[in-house]
């Protein structure tokens, strides 16, 4: 059991980067299982596919967060890509959220060396469902998701571009975090596309991406195109 789980793991999260994790990262996620901060309580650091290890599957009803989390009415992330997602992200944010007494996976988005390191974060799904490819290097592919993603985050302060070809050819558009978080001290540089619609591309259309604006399309930077209308 140990070792499909182990499995299951590597196949979820391919990675194209070069880091190390640094001890002074910020990023939590802190649920609680009652209304207003109140009752049992659990602070996520890390990804977590089966929130009933820590006794706390289909019970969160408020948090406190830094970073930007997603939460799956699924365990594992959803890799039917057919359940509820959320998405939640903030700099010392708490709220009581709408997604009470359902979530059963969380995972962040995000460098896993620095709250605002630069970063790419890809997934097979809309609403960041089901598998992922993510890094802080150029991927001239994605491997297992290549031409499969329909959702992606980016964060920190460099610009990434997407290209629908291998390789970095093809049809292309550089994207910039547009959601500036901060409590003062604490930096989260963000956005968003819940589907490649928001993105203006196809479905399923991305095979490589590479560091910096290196398209004539830009999202999300002064003087570019501007972010989709938020809910
Ligand atoms: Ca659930
Ligand atoms: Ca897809």
């Amino acid at each position: 059991m140990r070792t499909m789980k182990l499995w299951y793991c590597l196949v979820l999260f391919i990675t194209s980067e070069k880091g190390v994790v640094r001890g002074d990262d910020s990023r939590y996620l802190t649920g609680y299982d009652g209304l207003n901060f109140t009752g049992a309580h659990y602070q996520f650091t890390e990804y977590t596919p089966d929130l009933s290890v820590v006794q706390m599957d289909n019970s969160i009803e408020s948090l406190c967060i830094t970073g930007q989390w997603h939460a799956y009415d699924a365990v594992n992330y959803d890799p039917n890509m057919t359940q509820a997602a959320c998405l939640w992200r903030g700099v010392g944010f708490c709220w009581n959220t709408s997604c009470t007494n359902a979530i059963s996976s969380v995972r962040y988005a995000g460098s896993p060396y620095g709250l605002n390191d630069d970063y790419y974060n890809l997934y097979e799904g809309t609403y960041f469902r089901g598998k992922e490819f993510r890094g802080n290097t150029n991927a001239g592919n994605l491997g297992e998701l290549d031409k499969a993603v329909s959702s992606l985050v980016v964060t920190g302060q460099a610009a990434w571009t997407f290209f629908t070809g291998v390789d970095f050819t093809g049809s292309s558009l550089c994207v910039y975090a547009d959601k500036h978080f901060t409590d003062g001290v604490i930096s989260f540089d963000t956005t968003y596309f819940l589907n490649m619609d928001e993105l203006g591309l196809p479905d399923n259309s991305i095979r490589s991406v590479a560091r910096g604006c290196l398209s004539e399309r830009v999202l999300g930077h002064p003087g570019g195109e501007p972010a989709p209308s938020r809910r």
